[in-house]
């Protein structure tokens, strides 16, 4: 119980920092893929230190490292070689968990793409034709509660390059500062003006009086409120009728997505992070992101500030009435939400699909904003066959103290 306290009292009155891993040398790689490489116990003696690349850099700085995770990581871009010589690239990093760990978060993006491990079991996969490249926090936000366990864990990533620049970047924390910063109102709250207009740009995007009046309206806001409106601007523009419309959209796009697309250090907040909700329906509703875009999350935390019923009635509706993707994106996002209202939500999901992968990150959800209270479902949970969910779950029951 001492232990417990004093936890939580870090957790309440400092950042704390818990395991913190970056992309650097400490990860190993093999440009060749041997059987079993992704084990737990594979011996990588043989393979050599991963070395760190420039990556995408040479684009801009809004292809750094730090731009696409969205905060001054200390991660770095690494491969097998300086050249990217080798089209693919195998990494492994392995790490101790405490015991009494609760809260594992992983961040990644590659160029191009990434297929993750961890302990032998695939967990996620990173696609860079849909990782909205070049804008902040473009990295996918992974969960790992569902598949560390105490003691030794080996996360094992296959990066794939399509050609030109090449890199895998990532930061993972166990039991540290939560990587979404959570709102709670108050000084961080949007102001007034903001929220009005917000009110006025759900309008325009659900009903514009017509077509060229709203993407007008819109692309001034969108200036404004940055690139969470982008795709609504591009899915108009791609519906216009009226060419011209659709090329004028295209230049005002472009003209706007260097202001839209903040670089860190900037300031704290990303300037993007709002959405609507037709833009938080597309999101959960795509068939090609298979993770949960961190940008994304931010968005639609700061849209749940302003609307948590709205933002809950669509979440939910994915969790229970979507597909196994759709539920799977739609618990991921509450889980990196980090919102207690999305408990009861993450709860149902838990109870209905406990051995899917939305069960998993319902479990691993709860990890955060659990309660006692949950315990009866958790402690079910925990014994229901599928691995990643009884993990997720004894983590989970950790964090409402059972
Ligand atoms: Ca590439």
């Amino acid at each position: 119980m001492r232990t417990l306290l004093a936890l939580l009292s870090c957790a309440g009155l400092c950042l704390a920092q818990g395991t913190v891993v970056l992309t650097d040398t400490s990860w190993k790689c093999s440009a060749s893929e041997p059987a079993g490489w992704a084990d737990t116990d594979f011996d990588d003696t043989a393979w050599t230190p991963a070395v760190p690349v420039q990556g995408p850099d040479a684009h801009g700085d809004h292809y750094k490292l730090p731009n696409t995770l969205g905060f001054a990581s200390k991660a770095q871009w690494i491969w097998v070689d300086a050249t990217g010589g080798s089209k693919s690239c195998l990494f492994r990093h392995t790490l101790d968990v405490p015991a009494g760990w609760r809260r594992a978060e992983m961040l990644y993006v590659a160029d191009d793409h990434a297929h993750v491990w961890v302990n032998g079991e695939q967990a996620d996969s990173y696609e860079t034709w849909t990782g909205q490249w070049g804008h902040r926090g473009c990295a996918v936000f992974l969960d790992l509660t569902p598949w560390l366990r105490e003691g030794k864990n080996v996360i094992a990533v296959k990066g794939i390059n399509d050609g030109g620049p090449h890199g895998l970047g990532a930061e993972i924390r166990i039991d540290g500062a939560p990587m979404v910063p959570r709102l709670r109102g108050g000084d961080e709250a949007l102001p007034e003006t903001a929220r009005k207009r917000l009110d006025e740009l759900v309008k325009l995007v659900e009903a514009p009086a017509t077509r060229d009046d709203g993407t007008k309206k819109l692309i001034e806001f969108s200036r404004e409120f940055g690139l969470a409106v982008a795709p609504v601007l591009d899915k108009l523009a791609a519906e216009a009728a009226d060419a011209n419309v659709a090329a004028r959209l295209g230049q005002a796009i472009d003209a706007a997505v260097p202001e839209m697309m903040p670089v860190v250090p900037g300031d704290g907040r990303f300037a993007y992070g709002r959405m609507t909700l037709a833009v938080l329906n597309t999101h959960l509703y795509a068939d090609k992101e298979p993770g949960c875009l961190f940008r994304w999350a931010v968005s639609a935390q700061v849209r749940a500030h302003l609307d948590p019923d709205g933002v809950r009635a669509t979440v939910l509706k994915a969790a229970e009435d979507g597909t196994e993707l759709s539920a799977e994106r739609a618990v991921r996002f509450i889980g990196a939400l980090d919102f207690e209202y999305g408990r009861e939500t993450l709860l149902e999901v838990l109870k209905a699909r406990p051995k899917t992968r939305a069960g998993a990150f319902a479990a691993a959800g709860l990890s955060r904003v659990g309660k006692p209270e949950d315990a009866a479902a958790l402690e079910k949970a925990a014994s229901c066959g599928f691995g990643p969910t009884e993990r997720a779950a004894k983590a989970a029951l950790r964090t409402c103290g059972k």
